[in-house]
């Protein structure tokens, strides 16, 4: 099984883009965006503030034209992320509760290989979200149950079995408008 790549929208809601722009973040595990806690930025890497004429992304500057295709172009606005540390988004997903998260966090980790240079951090689920959440205090939220069955009564996915979940989730996010890419 191959896993599915997602790019998503994560809406900035403090910082100097706050309002204006989201992050696009990239994950292969979908189910794991219930668990989000943060976005992880290297601190070293150079965000751009990209757009298409209608809205404004942040990526990875050497992973502009990767992540984003054509008709999109830098707006000559950038940051390093480390400049990004604790701007705040609004998450995918709102299943489970959560306080005092939802940020951008620095991880060295972070590649510009791939995706878009900012990672969706599940503690729950990796061992280097595990260590970087840590570090900034992070819950770690872990809705799956030893069975691999999402808890009861999280909405959309309460009761799934946890791989079978990507698939609404992904088609949730494509409704709320959130979803920029989705590569099967
Ligand atoms: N960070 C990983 C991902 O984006 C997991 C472990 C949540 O897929």
């Amino acid at each position: 099984v191959v896993d599915p790549s997602v790019f998503v929208r994560f809406p900035l809601t403090s910082g100097p883009l706050a309002g204006e722009a989201s992050l696009l973040v990239w994950t292969t595990t979908p189910w794991t965006l219930v668990s989000n806690t943060a976005a992880a930025a290297h601190p070293d890497v150079t965000y751009v503030v990209a757009t298409d004429g209608n809205e404004k992304l942040v990526v990875a500057e050497p992973l502009l034209e990767k992540a984003l295709g054509e008709g999109w172009t830098a707006t000559g606005r950038s940051f390093t992320g480390r400049e990004m540390e604790r701007w705040a988004y609004r998450r995918p997903f709102d299943l489970v509760e959560l306080e005092d998260a939802s940020f951008v966090v620095n991880a060295d980790y972070v590649t510009t290989e791939d995706g878009t240079g900012l990672v969706h951090q599940a503690p729950a689920f990796g061992e280097d979200d595990l260590r970087t959440c840590r570090a900034y205090g992070l819950p770690v939220i872990n809705p799956v149950r030893p069975d691999g069955t999402f808890e009861e009564g999280l909405g959309l996915v309460g009761g799934q079995f946890f791989k079978k979940a990507d698939e609404k989730l992904v088609a949730d996010l494509s409704e709320r408008g959130l979803l920029f890419k989705h590569v099967a």
